[in-house]
């Protein structure tokens, strides 16, 4: 612990890394546009520099706080040289932010004005690059690239990958994927944690908005909705409500309202997979073949493990993902003619997660050389149809999902939280479902924010093994201790965001830690409203198994290789 007085004032400090953390403790926002606590520090925008006592400047985000230090962060000087900065990475930007993808979110706009900056005195003498646009679910635009070097850090510090890096030098760094590639040729993975961490429109999400507006106008199209577990704790607070509290209802109202002809919850078909993985995973177990279990319903990590370990792609589970088995089975209940009624079936799935656009053009998420899902919207781009179609979100009465697929178990919710996976098959595999064995899962060791978890639990006699992981730096520890021999596992699950999709990189962005564990806790909340909290209690689920999946089980809900 020690004091450091900062403009004028004693603040204390503690276990602060740096300068930067302190000040901000004192309640003043320092302006930053490369630091972020989840990543190594870069130092490289100096917007956060300040002045001691005897007319130093740094970096306050690489300077350990010391005892008795004095700072000001707003004398003349330096608010002068913070202009400056974001004067001269305004005169290398491309500056057409009316009608910038970013605009009202980048960082840059909104030091821009905050420092009443309203000319730009230099001259842009920067070539103007092409975008890439080879993405399925990101656009790159280096003329939007200040250089913060955010991506870069993003993409190998958490998730291991290292597809984008600074080239060049001086007035022609750049940054790009190795050999200027583009990103679909490169190990990418699509999670768009890149975009999460970028502050201006460098790195966007490839929205798809207008392809689905024209689907909701043609009288002739049947368009539906699926709904992810995490995008319901995520759109509440982009309209003023709180924080984290699930808005499912006001959800499906608004998107009936919009037009959407029926809307479900994915939370039914998250069900479906741990009907399905469960069984294969006692399979597997019995016969002590291909373990240990790799989930495979986030499709980020499924890429990684195609590219990375490919010797270990046996050890995937063959099941789709709920997106992938939600919208199989609803092209095929439309098949029925009398259903149909002669219009063709569009499927909407909203996704807290930009790999999942990349997950619907894969060859096994088409059924009978049909596309099963035909339009990923991220809660970003719903949040910004629902802003265009002038609904008032907040006032909206909620209501429920339509049937006959609009029921998911609480099991099915929690797969937005990283373990989710995990504790809702420990739910199927339990007896019985009573208060007490619901917690005790609950308590096995699934839970929690770290980046990796593991614990045992015994099942009819056996010990099972189990690892929980979130982010891929943090997987890729995972199976390297795998692939040596270190650790044995039964079952892995892996999802490629940190925390899982509540953090998924098609979210609103600028999320903190009060916003994580909001939307963490918004999930479990919306697990205990259910009153079924077993996939295999959903008597949704069970109809269906009796019907629709009778002899289809395979065809609709696995992939045959990947
Ligand atoms: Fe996810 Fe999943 S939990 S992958 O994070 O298994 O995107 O929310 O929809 O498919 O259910 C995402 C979330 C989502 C799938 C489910
Ligand atoms: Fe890296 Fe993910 Fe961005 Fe691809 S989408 S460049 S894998 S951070």
């Amino acid at each position: 612990m020690g004091f450091m007085t900062i403009d004028g004032r004693k603040v204390e400090f503690t276990d602060e890394k740096n300068v930067l953390s302190v000040i901000r403790k004192a309640g003043i926002d320092l302006p930053t546009l490369c630091y972020h606590s989840e990543l190594s520090t870069f130092g490289a925008c100096r917007l956060c520099t300040v002045e001691d006592d005897r007319g130093r400047t740094f970096a306050s985000c690489s300077e350990e706080p010391r005892d008795g230090m004095v700072i000001y962060t707003n004398s003349g000087r330096i608010k002068k040289y913070r202009k400056m900065i974001v004067e001269l990475l305004l005169s290398a930007h491309c500056r057409d932010c009316t009608t910038c993808v970013k605009s009202g979110e980048c960082k840059l706009q909104e030091l821009a004005h905050r420092m009443n900056i309203t000319t730009v005195r230099f001259q842009n003498t920067r070539e103007e690059k092409p975008l890439d646009t080879s993405s399925p679910a990101l656009i790159r635009d280096p003329n939007k690239c200040i250089l913060c070097g955010n991506c870069v850090r993003a993409c190998r510090e958490l998730q291991g990958l290292e597809v984008l890096g600074f080239t060049h030098r001086g007035t022609d760094a750049m940054v790009t994927p190795a050999f200027d590639k583009p990103l679909s040729e490169t190990d990418c993975v699509s999670c768009g944690q890149c975009r999460v961490f970028c502050p201006t429109g460098a790195i966007s999400i490839r929205t798809n908005m207008d392809e689905v507006w024209d689907a909701i106008n043609d009288p002739d199209t049947r368009v539906i909705a699926q709904v992810a577990p995490a995008v319901r704790v995520a759109v509440g607070d982009a309209f003023g409500l709180t924080k984290g509290h699930s808005v499912m209802g006001k959800l499906v109202a608004v998107l009936h309202r919009m037009g959407f002809d029926e809307v479900y919850d994915t939370t039914f078909a998250a069900d479906l997979t741990i009907m399905e993985e469960s069984k294969e995973f006692l399979n597997r177990v019995e016969k002590n073949e291909k373990l240990p279990l790799l989930t495979s319903c986030c499709p980020a990590w499924v890429k990684f493990v195609c590219d990375q370990y490919p010797e270990f792609k046996d050890n995937l589970s063959t099941c789709r993902s709920p997106q992938g088995m939600f919208s199989a089975v609803i092209k095929e209940y439309y098949k029925n003619p009398e259903r149909s009624q002669n219009k063709k079936t569009f499927v909407v799935s909203i996704m807290p997660c930009t790999a999942k656009k990349m997950e619907i053009l894969r060859s096994n998420n088409f059924t009978h050389g049909e596309q099963d899902t035909d339009i990923v919207l991220t809660t970003t781009e719903i949040i910004r149809m629902i802003n265009n179609s002038g609904i008032d979100f907040a006032s909206q009465e909620t209501e429920a999902c339509d049937m006959p697929f609009g029921f998911g178990s609480g099991a099915g919710a929690i797969f937005g939280v990283t373990g989710g996976v995990t504790e809702a098959m420990l739910r199927r595999l339990a007896d019985d479902h009573n208060k007490a064995t619901m917690d005790a899962i609950a308590e096995a060791g699934a839970r929690g924010d770290e980046g990796i978890k593991e614990f045992t639990v015994n099942y009819k006699g056996t010990d099972l093994n189990v690892c929980v992981a979130s982010g891929l730096a943090n997987a890729q520890t995972v199976m390297e201790d795998v692939k040596s021999g270190r650790k044995h596992y039964h079952i892995i699950e892996i999802m490629a965001c940190r925390r899982g999709c509540i953090m998924g990189g098609g979210q609103p962005p600028r999320a903190g830690d009060r916003t994580k564990s909001a939307r963490r806790d918004g999930l479990y909340q919306a697990d205990h409203v259910t009153s079924i909290r077993k996939a295999d209690e959903n008597p949704l689920i069970l109809a269906l198994y009796d019907t629709l999946l009778k002899d289809k089980t395979h065809e609709l809900l696995h992939v045959d290789k990947y």
